[in-house]
């Protein structure tokens, strides 16, 4: 491609991903597009939810609503995530270790038990707005079970046999990389891990450790449960299996967000990233910490005494610090950036930041919003200030501001810059794409907002008639009406943003091919690999250390809790309730005590 740039002619060859990986970049797209797809659906939920709960406009009977709610969950914070995940990821390794899978068959065979695990669930999720569901296996096919799916509550066995293939696949996906890093490896037995595959390697290890328990929860209990082979569960069991993965998956859906905020904003910023080493330290700690707390979501489950409560706490408080290092280093990259390009002052360098690139900005108002995700994440971790929150609107105000935001809002900006890297295409509309990041950002303010405020009083979460009959809330500052419109107009901006996003994802990829894409490159480093101590890529220990501090953290609240229900639950005659743990009280006792 000869590129005449003024007087003089140099032949420059475009150097998009698509010229350096052909055959990658076709898996990728189609993991974004997969992604994108999850995105428009659950989205458009997003907003029939807002206006159900807020009573603004109703057209659902309120039983849909959980049918709603779990399509919106599962497609937005299991499917959005992960399909964009495996895509980004799989380009962080083949761009950092310039090399391409060992074996595109294989890429494509996980990618495709992705999308056939995901069909399934589908098909078992939106089955529940039919009014004679069809039987299948001998039951109505129907999974309103939410995303987070614990018992009690039962889905058809082929909600959980998609979500194994889907969770299989994301596993063979971490095979892939793996195996492109060993080979690479075998070429260069003294390099140090490039940075972006090094974030990859490290997540997708905590991604082994903690899906083990979601693996039991479906294999053993609730897919057996589910078809008739066992009678009950306990559901405290697989409650706690399912949060011993629960949290986890969080960090799995930050950490390519974390990525690009620590590979691409320095470059965007126009510096270069302020500490290789410091990132990795912040990635080998999440990969210590991010499975032995999960409990911090069970503070109000009794069952389990308060002892281990703490010590999720405790680990809890512990796994703030790889944010707060990534909040420095990522910043400080920045303003590394913004003072090359001339600004100065304290914060005066902030101006200097090229505002006008909807990928810097997307991602650096994500970052703003994740700051106050902090804290509100900070206070549903304290043990006694969670009472106040949990089941909440507060909580689904704060997972708004991570995964909704933090997560989402970087993946949008960071496929500005990708899907021109993916096809060869000129992004359709800068200005569009601009706009639409602030949307998400002022959409975000009110209806996240409005979320807190309203768990602080009270209003619970995860029901269709908030409201209760005759019951009135009382916020301390406005009123309920206040709160809902608020809620409901930021539900409104957000689904426009969304419109926004996906008309220039679509119109881009109907664009002509262009010559002018810029390098598929990412950010260097003012202090390099050389600086990190070698010891920070050996992942066997950082593994087995992880393992040991799960085994800590789980080991005897499992026990304890499979003592006191037994293991598929005791059957109802001769149920244990567990209270405080307490193997002595049972549905007899009780009735004894009542009379
Ligand atoms: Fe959370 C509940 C605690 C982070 C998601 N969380 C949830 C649920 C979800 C969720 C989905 O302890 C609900 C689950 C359900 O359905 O029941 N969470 C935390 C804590 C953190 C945290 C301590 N959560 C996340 C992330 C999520 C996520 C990340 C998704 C991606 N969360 C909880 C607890 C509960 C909970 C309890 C249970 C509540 C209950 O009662 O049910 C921490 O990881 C947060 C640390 C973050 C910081 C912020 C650092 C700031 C940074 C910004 C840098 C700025 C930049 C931009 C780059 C300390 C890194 C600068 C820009 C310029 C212009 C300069
Ligand atoms: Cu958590």
């Amino acid at each position: 491609m000869a590129v005449t740039t003024g007087p003089t002619e140099v032949t420059a060859m475009r150097n998009a991903y698509i010229d350096q990986f052909p055959t990658e970049a076709k898996v990728i797209k189609a993991a974004f597009w997969s992604s994108f797809i999850a995105l428009a659906i659950g989205g458009t939920l997003g907003l029939v939810q807002a206006l159900h709960r807020t009573a603004v406009f109703r057209f659902l009977e309120s039983p849909d609503y959980y049918t709603v709610l779990t399509a919106h969950g599962v497609l937005l914070a299991i499917t959005f995530t992960i399909f964009f995940l495996v895509g980004i990821f799989t380009w962080a390794v083949t761009t950092s270790l310039e090399r391409g899978v060992v074996d595109i068959r294989f890429t494509w065979s996980w990618y495709g038990m992705m999308v056939v695990g995901t069909v399934l669930v589908g098909v078992t999720i939106f089955s529940g707005f039919l009014e004679d569901a069809p039987e299948v296996l001998g039951a109505p096919l129907n999974a309103d079970v939410l995303f987070t799916f614990y018992a009690p509550l039962q889905a058809h066995p082929i909600f959980y046999v998609g979500l194994v293939l889907f969770v299989v696949g994301s596993w063979l996906a971490g095979v892939d990389w793996f195996r492109t890093w060993w080979a690479w490896r075998s070429d260069h037995p003294d390099d140090r891990i490039p940075l972006p595959t090094f974030m990859v390697l490290t997540t997708t290890l905590f991604w082994y450790i903690c899906t083990l328990g979601v693996a039991i929860a479906i294999l053993v209990f609730l897919l057996p449960w589910s078809l008739g082979i066992v009678d009950s569960v306990n559901p405290l069991l697989t409650r706690t299996l399912f949060w011993y993965f629960g949290h986890a998956v969080v960090y799995f859906w930050l950490m390519p967000a974390y990525m690009m905020w620590y590979i691409m904003l320095p470059k965007l910023s126009g510096g270069k990233l302020f500490s290789d080493p410091l990132a990795r330290v912040v990635f080998v700690l999440f990969l210590l910490l991010s499975t032995p707390l999960g409990i911090h979501h069970q503070y109000l489950d009794p069952g389990i005494a308060e002892g281990y409560k703490f010590i999720a706490m405790t680990n809890t408080m512990f796994l703030l610090l790889p944010s707060l290092l990534t909040a420095f280093t990522v910043v400080a990259s920045m303003e590394h950036g913004a003072r090359q390009r001339g600004g100065e002052g304290y914060l005066g360098w902030l101006k200097a930041l090229p505002w006008r690139d909807p990928v810097f900005t997307g991602m650096a108002l994500a970052g703003l919003m994740f700051a106050a995700a902090g804290f509100s994440g900070m206070i549903n971790a304290g043990m006694n200030i969670n009472y106040l929150v949990h089941n909440t609107w507060w909580v689904v105000g704060h997972f708004h501001l991570t995964v909704g935001t933090a997560v989402a809002l970087t993946f949008m900006a960071a496929s500005y810059w990708f899907l021109p890297q993916l096809t060869g295409k000129e992004l359709w509309n800068r200005s569009v794409a601009q706009v639409q990041v602030l949307l998400w950002f002022i959409g975000m303010t009110f209806m996240s907002n409005a979320m807190h405020r309203s768990g602080l009083f009270g209003m619970p979460r995860r029901t269709a008639e908030p409201q209760y009959q005759g019951f009135e809330f009382e916020p301390a500052v406005g009123t309920v009406s206040e709160i809902n419109t608020q809620v409901a107009l930021g539900g409104v901006i957000l689904t426009v943003s969304l419109a926004l996003f996906l008309a220039n994802m679509v119109m881009t990829s109907f664009n002509d091919t262009s010559d002018s894409i810029p390098d598929n490159t990412y950010a260097d480093t003012l202090s390099g690999p050389e600086d990190s101590p070698a010891i920070l890529d050996n992942l066997a220990l950082w593994t087995g250390i992880a393992i040991v501090l799960v085994i800590f953290a789980y080991t005897l609240p499992m026990a304890s809790i499979v003592d006191a229900g037994g293991l598929f639950g005791p059957g109802i005659d001769g149920f244990q309730v567990s209270i405080g743990a307490d193997p002595t009280v049972t549905v007899e006792s009780l009735r004894e005590v009542i009379g």
